[in-house]
């Protein structure tokens, strides 16, 4: 079964909006099939970024990440890459439409709520970054 890493980043995490991120994920079908509470250090961010690295906005991004403690998430299910892309919604919450995550639950450009992997590369790249091997072996071989 496909599976994207999905990050809910700290602003939703510190707001307390982590258990209805949840529940949507889960009542739209998905499983969660791995989830953990971490901080991400410059290290962390400085990989999952790699593609930012030039951008004007990275300083802020990799400041807002590391700040404070984000969830980490494994999802599966059917096309759970590109629906839970659409269900987050817009990387600008302005332009988000309703109904979306990032629409109910994100403040700016930064502080968006959560992160999901773009493509099944993506997520090949990204689930490691935030889960040992162990316990992918275990995902892999239990779902
Ligand atoms: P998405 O998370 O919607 O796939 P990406 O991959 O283009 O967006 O960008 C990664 C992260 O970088 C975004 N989630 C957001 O936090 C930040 N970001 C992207 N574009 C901007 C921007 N123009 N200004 C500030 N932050 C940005």
């Amino acid at each position: 079964m496909e599976k994207t890493l999905v990050l809910i980043k700290p602003d939703a995490f510190g707001n307390g909006d982590a258990g209805n991120i949840l529940k949507r994920y889960e009542d739209e079908g998905f499983k969660i099939v791995a989830a953990k509470v971490m901080q991400m250090d410059e290290k962390i961010a400085a990989i999952h970024y790699s593609e930012h690295r030039e951008k004007s906005f990275y300083k802020n991004l990799v400041e807002f990440m590391t700040s404070a403690p984000l969830m980490a998430l494994v999802l599966s299910g059917e096309n759970v890459i590109s629906r839970v892309r659409e269900i987050n919604g817009a990387t600008n919450p302005a332009n988000a439409a309703e109904g979306t995550i990032r629409k109910l639950y994100a403040k700016d450009n930064t502080q968006n709520a959560v992160h999901a992997s773009d493509s099944p590369e993506s997520a090949a790249r990204e689930i490691p970054i935030f889960f040992s091997a162990i316990e992918i072996f275990e995902l892999v071989h239990s779902v």
